[in-house]
């Protein structure tokens, strides 16, 4: 084994720059809808050697990775002063997840950590794990950072050391470097988890979208992702939820679903990203679907592409929650280019690369689920026969 300190710090710290330095290459020719990327865009290898190693030579002769990291995913996104930034839900060794902002010049490599991870101020109901935040720059003003707070059920019976609950927790920030915590979001349902804020005013008032919960997997009544408004933000209260878009029977979403980046404005209506749950004899297996909301009524859906648009392939479907694509963050340009961070099998971050217009033709054009299969035999032979004229 290698044994001199110093060697092996030299071959720590080579390998962790040619990491990062690492240039991405999209993988053609793709499906037309979006592109991926070769590499993964943010892994548990990024983390600066410092949050893993001491590298005190005389407290750490073998320089031993003492508090390694397990995991990098599940990142909010927003580009903020010319940089593509993630705040990413990092994973250590102990299971505590934690968010640390990890930026890029150009959206697609490059990214490294700053120096430290964000300390989250905490409410007088302190978090046990956080994780998945969504960055909404709100017109008034604020970036919001809407994340899942859990902590243990209090009304866990004696010996019961899993049950948890969800809230969704809030920040807002300017920088991504100053957090102010508000106090967690209000809702009748018992629990919450993918809760995202809208980017506008809707009637004046900020507008989330929530996936209420029975408990802390099942969502049970729960319905699907719903809307709900709140007067501030500052102490959020959405005292009804309506549903906007509902789990359904032998589809993608048929367990849950839940919202996932933050609705991006287009001029055909606000566009989301979301994700979507189905039961297999393997477990569960998470996809990524989009649909397409009106512009002046975000309550109404208007475009809804039946099945998924990115489900974990390849390498992707193998990880600590194999079978798992997940969003919760995307980064649209000025000029169309559009940005999708997504996780695979709840380890590590990718990009997918496509276009605004690729997106809404992909949302308006596809079919919508036809629910059975003998309709979906007809959804296909219709194209097939339009494709061989006859
Ligand atoms: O493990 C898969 C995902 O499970 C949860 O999503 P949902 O609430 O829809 O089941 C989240 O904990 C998410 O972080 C995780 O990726």
């Amino acid at each position: 084994m290698m044994s001199c300190f110093e060697d092996r710090l030299a071959l720590l710290e080579a390998e962790h720059r040619a990491l990062i330095e690492r240039p991405n290459v999209p993988v053609y020719p793709g499906n037309g809808v979006f592109v991926r990327y070769k590499n993964p865009v943010v892994t548990a290898a990024h983390s600066p050697l410092f949050w893993r190693y001491d590298l005190d030579k005389k407290a750490n002769p073998f320089l031993m990775e003492r508090m390694g990291i397990n995991a990098a995913f599940n990142s909010g996104a927003i580009k903020l002063n010319g940089k593509y930034c993630l705040v990413v839900r990092v994973e250590g060794a102990d299971r505590k997840s934690f968010f640390a902002v990890a930026e890029s010049p150009n959206g697609i490599d490059n990214f490294a950590f700053r120096d430290y991870p964000i300390e989250l101020p905490q409410t007088d109901n302190p978090d046990v794990n956080v994780y998945d935040m969504r960055l909404t720059l709100h017109e008034d003003g604020w970036i919001y950072g809407v994340f899942c707070s859990e902590r243990k059920d209090p009304a866990a019976p004696r010996g019961d050391t899993s049950s948890a609950t969800a809230s969704a927790g809030i920040v807002k920030t300017k920088d991504l470097t100053t957090w102010i915590r508000l106090p967690d979001l209000a809702t009748k349902s018992p629990q919450q988890r993918n809760v995202v804020l809208h980017p506008e005013f809707v009637n004046g008032k900020y507008m989330l979208y929530t996936r209420p919960q029975d408990g802390f997997i099942e969502t049970g009544s729960g319905g699907g992702i719903c809307v709900g408004l709140a007067d501030s933000m500052e102490k959020a209260v959405v005292a009804d939820e309506t549903l906007l878009d509902e789990k359904v029977y032998h589809t993608i979403k048929e367990v849950k679903n839940g919202a996932g980046a933050v609705p991006i404005k287009t001029a055909r209506g606000w566009l989301h990203i979301a994700h979507g749950v189905r039961n297999t004899a393997a477990g569960l297996r998470y996809v990524v679907y989009a649909f397409v909301t009106d512009l002046a009524d975000p309550t109404k859906l208007i475009a809804t592409p039946g099945g998924y648009l990115i489900a974990p392939e390849g390498d992707e479907r193998v990880g600590d929650v194999s079978n798992v694509a997940f969003i919760n963050g995307a980064i649209a340009e000025d000029d169309g280019r559009l940005l999708l961070y997504y996780a695979s099998a709840d380890t590590r971050m990718h990009v997918a690369e496509s276009t605004v217009d690729r997106l809404l033709d992909y949302c308006f054009n596809t079919p919508a689920d036809p629910l059975t299969s003998q309709g979906s035999v007809k959804q296909r032979v219709e194209m097939i026969r339009k494709n061989l004229g006859r």
